[in-house]
């Protein structure tokens, strides 16, 4: 897939970063619990260094709760702090606090040894596009402090937010790495919504997205549609009578192809096809 993922706002959110990396205690990586492996910047752990790191798995009301929690023991096993969390409804919150504070004590304690009281926990928030930070932010605060949208790319500069008398929280703009070698992880990306609708090809993802319903979920896929089986094998012609069922006809009966893709997309990130985990700890992909 021809992606121009790394435009020059993500290049100088990069080097943001990595300047203000000192400033803080610990690092939340927050990951989309529908493909934590496919969300992880893998330049995440160069720009962190050594940094303390809790990793929260944001959106998990969208994911299968049996894989998230596959995915906490994964993670756990690893030796990694680990959350399942949901900006929208706070479900997780107090547990993600705990790992923040579990993650900062050495650095907390050191600094009482040294004299220094009540030093709030400076915590920088990271993650790719449109995965929840700045939701997070507004969700620990408990008021909309920080702009959030539907779409990648909201947040622009850092911001600073004070937390109760414990906190201090960075919000960043998101970034993706500047090469995506692998078209499967830039579809996930594509399909949840981290990159901007604007630099890949829609149909192209929405037909794979087609394909992967068939496959594995076709009962949401059919009842969703209502569509009788057997359901055709080829996309287009799954697309077509999607479109057909949905009345996207544009005039003259001719099919309203871009409105039907625009429709199972919306479906899909707004949760009507169900809950989706589309990457599952150590076992191979489902496209
Ligand atoms: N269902 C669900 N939606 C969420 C959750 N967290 C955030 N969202 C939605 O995801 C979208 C993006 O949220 P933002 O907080 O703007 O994401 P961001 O990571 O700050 O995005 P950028 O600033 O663009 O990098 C918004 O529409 C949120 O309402 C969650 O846990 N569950
Ligand atoms: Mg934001």
């Amino acid at each position: 897939m021809d992606i121009n993922w790394f435009p020059g706002h993500m290049a100088k959110a990069q080097r943001m970063i990595v300047k203000d990396i000192h400033l803080v205690d610990v690092i939340v990586e927050l990951l989309d619990a529908r493909i934590p492996a496919s969300s992880s910047n893998p330049m995440i752990s160069d720009m962190i260094q050594s940094k303390p790191k809790v990793i929260a798995l944001n959106k998990s009301d969208m994911a299968e709760t049996e894989i998230t929690q596959k995915w906490l023991k994964f993670y756990r096993q690893q030796g990694q702090l680990v959350v399942a969390f949901d900006a929208i409804s706070g479900r997780g919150i107090k547990d993600l606090v705990n790992q923040i504070e579990v993650a900062a004590r050495p650095k907390i304690q050191a600094a009482q040894a040294k004299g220094i009281k009540n030093r709030p926990i400076r915590v920088m928030i990271l993650g790719i596009p449109n995965v929840g930070k700045s939701s997070l932010i507004n969700r620990l605060k408990g008021s909309a402090t920080v702009r959030t949208a539907d779409k990648p790319g909201v947040t622009r500069g850092k911001q600073w937010i004070k937390i109760g008398k414990n906190l201090e929280l960075l919000d960043t703009p998101g970034v993706l790495w500047p090469k995506l070698d692998s078209a499967e992880v830039a579809f996930k990306l594509a399909v949840t919504g981290a990159i901007n609708d604007d630099v890949y090809d829609v149909e192209k993802v929405v037909l794979t997205l087609l394909t992967l319903l068939r496959d594995n979920y076709h009962e949401r896929l059919t009842v969703r549609y209502g569509l009788e089986s057997p359901i055709p094998e080829d996309s287009e012609e799954l697309l077509k009578k999607i479109a057909l069922k949905r009345g996207c006809l544009r005039a003259g009966g001719i099919i309203d192809s871009e409105k039907t893709i625009r429709i199972v997309l919306s479906d899909f990130r707004l949760g009507k096809l169900g809950r989706f985990s589309l990457d599952i700890p150590e076992q191979d992909s489902l496209v």
